[in-house]
Order: structure tokens, then C-alpha cells, then sequence
């Protein structure tokens, strides 16, 4: 029987290494609401990011709604449909109206040469993603931000340990937010995160995370509980402490795919847009197939060798039965077009390169280039 291969495989540090870090929680059953190993993963994080403030989360989505709720925005709120419905429903849940932006065909990010027709008076921010690691236009995005006085507000769910212009790419935006799943590079088990730039917004995120608590008698607006427990903030002491490796890891996985796959028929591979400027941090491979029935039949036959590839970001969230009666996919075609022909190849640290190379072959399909053996 053939072993099954996932998108992905969390990655763990050894067993010891977990358990000398939790060992401590039995004799102080500091459990949570900011305990030590919180306080400690934070300020690792703070120097392996380079950020000033960080608020630890127990998963993205809920970072991301609370990042959201914390600049009091009301009105529309500019962004993309490709992406996982944690973006669009956290707009939603906040009250907002999403304003869907159409994508570039080579990234997947926000087309930013796009984004002003959109704007009008009711506009009140832009949330762009980085979708699959690759970096959106910063520097315009943020002079549009400034001409219409727009909060940027990135979702960074998969930017993590990426640099831009030599600086964490989750520095940029006035918040970026993180997922610290087990599914991503860096996790928690689950758990996110709010970069944000001010004493002041840290210590709201605080009280918006702990229920809206100021002081032991003083709660003054409505917020949620998602605090970063101990035993969480100590998978994340452990991973951290690994992290450049897991990203070389990745690298040489993601680079036996460009090698196998760059001249294949049919088969369109990531292009790196950032150049120089840019640190990758090689978090998806996604690949585009010629149409929709091509990629059915490429996640089918992949399926059938026991190789779970995933259709991120399919269904285009437009198409969504909970949404597809108040937004249109037509009004996107770029976006829904790549939601059609997209599918996301296993990629994580433990992956071996013949793995990669029997994944090649069939996705090749016996038009694999002579220089990959398999
Ligand atoms: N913004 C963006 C752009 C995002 O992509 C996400 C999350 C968010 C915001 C929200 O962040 P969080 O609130 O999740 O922190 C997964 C993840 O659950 C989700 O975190 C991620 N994006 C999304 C792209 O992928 P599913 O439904 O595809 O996960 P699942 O359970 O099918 O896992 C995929 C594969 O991974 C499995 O087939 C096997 C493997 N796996 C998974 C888990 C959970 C393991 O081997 N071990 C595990 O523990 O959503």
C-alpha cells in the first residue's frame, strides 16, 4: 500500500524538546492569559520579525477580526476573493461590506492598478493578502492608502519569515496578521498573530483578545477571548527555534518542483516576483493547469496515487452558497479564472525529493523533461 502524501505535514521539534519547555506549567499552573512562555514567545518573535509590537492570537482568523474591529472602520472595505474565507468572513463579521478587486494572473495578489476604480466615499480600507507567500505591492498599495486616507490592514496568514526591501514583510500595512496553523510554516498548533505599530494598539488588541477587560472592574467595549495559551506559545518557542531551517528545507522541495516541472506542457509554475527585494519563504507550490477540466483530472489522478493536492482557493469565495447571492465571480474573471485552474502541490519540510520527483511524474504525465529521472 502506497503512503499517503498531504499538502502538507506539520513539522514538530522532538518529543524532549517539547516537553522541557511545558515541564515548568505543573509546578506554576500558569496556564494561560498571558503566562510566561506567552511573554516569551513574543519577545522571540518581536526580534526574529524585527517588529516593535506583536499580538499573540489562538488562531488567524480570530487576529484577524480583531484587527479589523480595532480601527473602528465602518463602511466598505477593498479586497480580493482569492484567498480562504477566513478574510472575507472576518469583513464581514465585522459589519463590513467587501469590495472585491480582481488579482494578477502571475501572483494571485491584489492588482493594485485596480483597486482606486473601486474606491468610494464609504471606502475605509484595504485588506490585500499575500497569498501563498508572495508579496503584494506595498509601495502602492500604500500611496493609495495616503492619497484616500485608507487603513491597510494585510492578511499575512502566509507571508511568515518573508522579508521584503530587508524587512519582515509583516512590518508593512498599519496592521499585518498572522496564522500560526499547524498547516503553515511556523505554527502553534493553532494560533495567530497582530503586527501592529503602537504601544497604544498593542494594548487594545489586549483587551479586545481578553473580552474587552481594561481593569479587574472596568470592561469598556465588547470583545472576544482569543488569548495564546502556554502550551501553544511553547510549540512555538520550539519551532522558532528552527525556523531557517524548515524554510531551507522547503527551498530545496520547492526547487526540485521548478526543476521537474518549468518546461511541462500545460503546467504554468510560480513565478517569484519580488527579485532581489525579496526573501521567499517557499510556503505553497501552486501550480495552473490549462483549464477547469484539466485540473479536475490532475487532482483526480494525483488522488488516485494517494497524493491529496489541494484546490486552494477553489470554489473563488464569490462562489460560496453563503455568498453567491450577494457577489458576483463574473466581476473578478482574473481571480475566478485562477480559482479554476489552480491547484496546490505538497510542499513541507519532510518531503522527499523522490517524493517530489514520483508527485512530477504524474503530474507530468509522461511528458516529464528527459533531465528529470524518475
Ligand atoms: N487568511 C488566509 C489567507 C489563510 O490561508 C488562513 C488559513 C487564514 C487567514 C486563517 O488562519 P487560521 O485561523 O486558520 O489560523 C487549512 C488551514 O486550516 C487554514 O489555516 C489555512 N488558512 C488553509 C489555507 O488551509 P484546510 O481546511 O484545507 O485544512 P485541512 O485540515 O484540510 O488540512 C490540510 C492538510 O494538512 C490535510 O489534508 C492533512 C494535513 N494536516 C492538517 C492538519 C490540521 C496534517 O497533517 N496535520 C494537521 O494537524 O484549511
Amino acid at each position: 500500500m502506497k503512503k499517503d502524501i498531504y499538502v502538507t505535514r506539520p513539522s514538530l521539534p522532538s518529543l524532549e524538546e517539547y516537553i522541557k519547555e511545558i515541564e515548568p506549567l505543573w509546578e506554576s499552573h500558569k496556564l494561560t492569559n498571558s503566562g510566561k512562555l506567552h511573554e516569551k514567545l513574543k519577545e522571540m518573535l518581536k526580534q526574529y520579525l524585527r517588529v516593535g509590537y506583536i499580538s499573540l492570537m489562538t488562531n488567524g482568523h480570530s487576529a484577524l477580526e480583531l484587527a479589523l474591529q480595532s480601527f473602528s472602520l465602518k463602511g466598505e472595505v477593498i479586497t480580493t476573493p482569492f484567498t480562504f474565507a477566513s478574510t472575507t468572513h472576518a469583513i464581514i463579521r465585522n459589519g463590513l461590506k467587501p469590495v472585491f478587486c480582481d488579482i494578477k494572473p502571475y501572483d494571485f495578489t491584489i492588482d493594485e492598478t485596480k483597486i482606486e476604480a473601486l474606491i468610494t466615499e464609504k471606502t475605509c480600507a484595504i485588506v490585500p493578502v499575500h497569498v501563498y507567500g508572495n508579496v503584494c505591492n506595498i509601495d502602492e498599495i500604500q500611496k493609495i492608502a495616503d492619497k484616500y486616507h485608507l487603513t491597510v490592514i494585510y492578511d499575512a496568514a502566509h507571508t511568515f519569515g518573508a522579508e521584503w526591501n530587508g524587512q519582515s514583510v509583516s512590518a508593512y500595512g498599519d496592521a499585518s496578521v498572522l496564522s500560526f496553523h499547524a498547516t503553515k510554516l511556523f505554527h502553534t498548533l493553532e494560533g495567530g498573530a497582530v503586527i501592529c505599530h503602537s504601544q497604544e494598539m498593542y494594548e487594545h488588541l489586549y483587551s479586545l483578545k481578553n473580552f474587552g477587560i481594561r481593569s479587574e472592574l472596568g470592561i469598556d467595549e465588547i470583545g472576544a477571548n482569543a488569548k495564546m495559551d502556554e502550551f501553544r506559545a511553547a510549540m512555538g518557542i520550539c519551532n522558532l527555534r528552527h525556523i531557517e531551517e524548515e524554510i531551507q528545507k522547503r527551498k530545496v522541495v520547492y526547487e526540485r518542483y521548478q526543476e521537474n516541472l518549468t518546461d511541462i506542457k500545460g503546467v504554468t509554475v510560480p513565478t517569484c516576483t519580488g527579485g532581489i527585494s525579496l526573501k521567499q519563504n517557499y510556503a505553497y507550490y501552486p501550480i495552473l493547469l490549462e483549464n477547469y477540466e484539466e485540473r479536475e483530472k490532475m487532482y483526480n489522478r494525483l488522488k488516485q496515487n494517494n497524493i491529496y493536492a489541494r484546490r486552494y482557493f477553489y470554489p473563488l469565495i464569490t462562489d460560496f452558497d453563503c455568498y453567491r447571492e450577494h457577489f458576483h465571480s463574473t466581476e473578478t474573471p482574473i481571480a475566478k479564472d485562477a480559482a479554476d485552474r489552480v491547484l496546490t502541490l505538497p510542499l513541507y519540510s519532510d518531503l522527499t525529493l523522490s517524493e517530489v520527483d514520483e508527485i512530477c511524474k504524474h503530474v507530468a504525465n509522461k511528458r516529464l523533461k528527459e533531465s528529470c529521472h524518475v
